[in-house]
């Protein structure tokens, strides 16, 4: 939809490789310090074009895959009401993947070879959709925390200094908003049920939290496993791509949820958690990077349940996009005649 007439040239040479210190490179400097929005037709440098392709792709192929852990429960949701919202949930998300690749669509990259790198393996998506849905708890910790997450990292991506992204965010945050309170409905309902369904909601707290907080992506200096420290953050916070760091978006998760959780009756599976009174945020325990990067590796859980679902999923939808070519060459023939 963004694309429409905008005639991006594809690997354009005049768009210097390195950003250095040109003319160019100052004056779109000073346009993200201005906070100004940068729009497809405009100078960029080639770094920032890539980190947004590589960012956007990313999110996008977060909100497909992430459509599988949650849709393995809408044949088993326990009433027709959830099983509505949960339909619409997951529709949402596979809306969510189509705004943001038509985003990373006007860098100048085709939606097919964003989907071949996500087919083929070598593109990343979110190291949380890689775990398994086991009970019906684990969809209103999904929407609880996950989405819970995905609202705290995105906010900010409202105000990201490159247009589409931005403009795509704003109506992504809006739905993710509804998706969190439906986790958080879902569990307040378990809180007041049977001894075994306030089992089974603590049961998927504790499979959730650590993941959940992975999410946020590596810390801002070195900490934990070998290498994970924060690769793109220092530069994309310049870009103005990511306006808030890993580790601040973090805490700012950990202090808002710890209180619902408790509300609900839950322990936080940490023995370190505890309120600091000196900086006003909670300290929690160490992250396992090792858990994380394996997951990164594609050794998670469900990483390559993931991948062979969506790739039968592509092919089985082969006949659907023929079909849709078919009629748009139709179309353009006859309104050519
Ligand atoms: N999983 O230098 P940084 C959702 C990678 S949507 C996998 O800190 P950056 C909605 C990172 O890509 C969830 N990989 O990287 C929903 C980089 O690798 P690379 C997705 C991760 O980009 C709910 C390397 O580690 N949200 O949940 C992860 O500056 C329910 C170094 O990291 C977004 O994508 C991870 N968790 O910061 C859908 C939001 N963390 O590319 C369905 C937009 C880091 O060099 C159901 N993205 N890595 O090979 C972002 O805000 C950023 O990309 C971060 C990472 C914060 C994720």
């Amino acid at each position: 939809m963004y694309t429409q007439g905008l005639d991006i040239p594809k690997g354009d040479k005049s768009i210097p490789v390195e950003q250095g210190d040109s003319p160019e490179a100052v004056r779109f400097q000073a346009r993200i310090d201005a906070d100004e929005k940068i729009e497809p037709k405009d100078w960029m440098p080639e770094g920032y074009r890539k980190t947004l392709i590589r960012q956007i792709s990313q999110h996008a192929h977060s909100e497909v895959i992430g459509m599988q852990p949650e849709g393995n429960w809408i044949t088993r949701a326990p009433t027709l009401r959830r099983k509505a919202i949960l339909m619409a949930k997951v529709q949402d998300e596979g809306g969510h993947g189509l705004y943001l690749y038509s985003a990373a669509e006007t860098l100048g990259v085709s939606r097919d070879e964003l989907v071949d790198q996500l087919l083929d393996g070598s593109a990343k998506y979110s190291s949380i959709f890689n775990y398994p849905t086991l009970t019906w708890a684990d969809i209103g910790a999904i929407g609880w925390l996950v989405d819970g997450a995905a609202i705290m990292n995105q906010i900010p991506l409202c105000r990201c200094s490159y247009g589409p992204y931005a403009r795509a965010m704003i109506r992504i945050c809006k739905e993710e908003s509804f998706h969190q309170r439906q986790g958080y409905e879902l569990m307040l309902s378990l809180s007041r049920g049977t001894a075994e369904q306030k089992a089974m909601m603590q049961d998927a707290f504790d499979r959730w939290w650590w993941p959940a907080l992975m999410m946020f992506g590596p810390h801002d200096t070195k900490g934990g496993a070998e290498g994970m420290k924060s690769q793109h953050s220092e530069q994309s916070m310049k870009w103005r791509i990511k306006r808030v760091s890993n580790d601040e978006l973090r805490q700012k998760f950990v202090d808002v949820t710890v209180p619902q959780a408790e509300y609900l009756g839950l322990k936080v599976p940490d023995p370190y958690l505890k309120w600091n009174a000196a900086t006003s945020h909670y300290d929690f325990g160490p992250i396992d990077w090792d858990e994380f990067k394996n997951v990164l590796a594609g050794n998670g859980p469900c990483n390559k349940k993931r991948l062979k679902v969506r790739r039968e999923a592509h092919e089985r939808g082969a006949w659907v996009r023929e079909a849709a070519m078919a009629y748009a060459a139709k179309k353009a023939k006859r309104q050519a005649a």
